[in-house]
């Protein structure tokens, strides 16, 4: 028998807003992995709604990974999500560090921002954080604003090329500023180009870009989604292509039933229906 694959996933759970855990916890499974969540906050819904009540877990964290520790659990991957203060950005380097010790592989979301805007819970300070994060990862799934903060490199600047053929390979060869010793792979998400959404796969080779169809605005929870498929796949030993590919088509099919919904943004996607396309007999 061949163990299962385990994963450990630092991000919060919310209520509402189909995010973080609620959409990691699902997606490990169906995949056949075991998703271990350490919860940063209990939301009663994601920030983004008018109103929310947030529960932060700061001070119980290191608790918790010293009793994991305890049990000597080792971890074939890290994901790392939403990050409410820069306390908490300091534990999750920490653990980080020791996660990546032992051997697990560590796959950091940089969640801050979208649209050209910081998350409104997100300070310049935690963005500080927030990329010294992300310098710790081996993959990195930032979407285009994030990728900005993380590069400092204009948002408005580096959009206004959108019109032109080689703005993919733009995008990338900022990206490509990034990579390191540490750093092996950065996949942009939610590139505007040519009536398409495009996923940028970075690395030391030649740039990848996968478009998908565009079907309407942003909707949350989606980058939640795409990092879980990626960390899902990527642990089961499949590509990093694979995986993206995976994210894409399942995202691009929940994301046209709930346009055809009229579903509010903040809402999330239905993904669950279409959770079966990650099932592998
Ligand atoms: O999907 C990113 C995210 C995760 N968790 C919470 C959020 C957001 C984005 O707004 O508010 C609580």
């Amino acid at each position: 028998m061949i163990s299962l694959k385990k994963v450990a996933v630092i991000n919060d759970i919310s209520g509402f807003g189909k995010c973080s855990l609620t959409a990691a916890i699902p997606i490990l499974s169906v995949l056949g992995v075991q998703c271990c969540p350490l919860p940063t906050a209990v939301l009663s819904n994601q920030t983004g709604y008018k109103s929310y009540h947030c529960v932060d877990l700061t001070d119980e964290m290191p608790a918790c990974l010293n009793e994991w520790e305890k049990l000597g659990v080792k971890f074939d991957s890290v994901l790392t999500g939403y990050i409410t203060c820069e306390k908490q950005a300091d534990i999750i380097i920490d653990a980080v560090k020791s996660f990546r010790k032992s051997g697990s592989l560590i796959i950091v979301d940089p969640v801050m921002a979208d649209d050209g805007r910081l998350y409104s819970t997100y300070s310049k300070a935690l963005c500080r954080k927030v990329v010294r994060l992300a310098s710790l990862a081996d993959i990195i799934t930032p979407n285009l604003t994030e990728l900005c903060i993380l590069a400092q490199v204009s948002y408005k600047e580096l959009t206004a090329h959108q019109g032109e053929e080689s703005y993919p390979l733009l995008v990338a060869e900022v990206a490509k500023k990034l990579l390191s010793d540490t750093l092996r792979t950065v996949i942009v998400t939610g590139v505007h180009f040519s009536n398409s959404i495009c996923n940028i796969i970075v690395d030391c080779d030649v740039p990848t870009v996968i478009k998908s169809e565009i079907y309407g605005g942003s909707y949350s929870g989606t980058g939640d989604i795409f990092s879980s498929v990626v960390c899902g796949e990527i642990t089961k030993g499949m590509s990093v292509d694979y995986a993206v590919r995976t994210a894409c088509r399942l995202i691009e099919k929940a994301l046209r039933d709930t346009v055809r919904e009229g579903t509010d943004r903040n809402d999330g996607i239905n993904f669950e229906k279409y959770l079966e396309m990650l099932v592998n007999e």
